[in-house]
């Protein structure tokens, strides 16, 4: 008589091809599942674990406590020349948020007797040694004085400064108003000075053959301030 085992004895398990088969694959199971799950979190993106570990959704005052760093280069150019300006922008030593990059140039030509032959500038902006995409920037002017002429580049779109109010996550309101390690490298800017001046021939030359520019740069910090809304 065939002494076959029972289910539940580990010698059946062993008796022919078919069952020993359906023993590997359950060992394989019961090692694959728990491995899986732990593993498994991983798999799902930052904003799921984030918005886990942030807590729920309130309404919060946001206030931008601004922080202006600024750097002015002052060049004297005759007609025709150019200048190189250049600004290098590091992290923050207190970890502040970089809202924007903005360059000023002021220019006032008084040299001249009377209305008219008023000098000018051009300036084109570049962010190539710059972490994240920035667009090349032109911008032109005449030298009268304050305000100038400006360029800017936003890192954090859209940001004014102004308080807010705003229902979501913590972490979600931290994200929104991140700069995401953009605009950290070296700026440059290439002015361009037009010098005019009375039709006198050389003489026209001795009243005004150049001009002196202010290039302010500018970047603009922020560190959020978030309480909960009392309203
Ligand atoms: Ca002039
Ligand atoms: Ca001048």
């Amino acid at each position: 008589m065939a002494d076959s085992g029972k289910v539940g004895e580990f010698r059946y398990w062993l008796e022919t091809p078919r069952n020993m088969q359906t023993f590997a694959l359950s060992i394989v199971f019961i090692i694959i599942f728990p491995v899986y799950f732990a593993w498994a979190p991983s798999l799902l993106g930052d904003s799921v674990i984030s918005s886990e570990s942030s807590g729920p959704a309130g309404e919060w005052m946001i206030k931008f406590q601004q922080e202006n760093i600024t750097l002015d280069d002052v060049v004297t150019l005759g007609d025709g020349e150019e200048h190189i300006s250049l600004f290098t922008i590091e992290d923050h030593p207190e970890s502040k948020t970089l809202a924007r990059v903005s360059a000023t140039i002021v220019c006032n030509d008084n040299d001249d007797p009377g209305p008219g032959f008023t000098d000018s500038g051009e300036a084109e902006g570049k962010a190539n040694d710059v972490t994240g995409e920035f667009e090349e920037q032109s911008v032109s002017g005449n030298c009268d004085g304050a305000p100038g002429f400006s360029m800017s580049w936003d890192v954090v779109e859209g940001f004014d400064g102004a308080q807010i109010t705003k229902t979501a996550t913590k972490a979600d309101i931290e994200a929104e108003f991140s700069d995401g390690g953009r605009g950290r490298g070296e700026w440059s800017l290439t002015l361009t000075a037009e010098i005019n001046n009375p039709p006198l021939g050389p003489l026209g030359n001795a009243v005004d053959n150049d001009e002196e520019f202010t290039i302010t740069w500018s970047a603009t910090w922020f560190e959020l301030e978030m309480t909960p809304s009392t309203s």
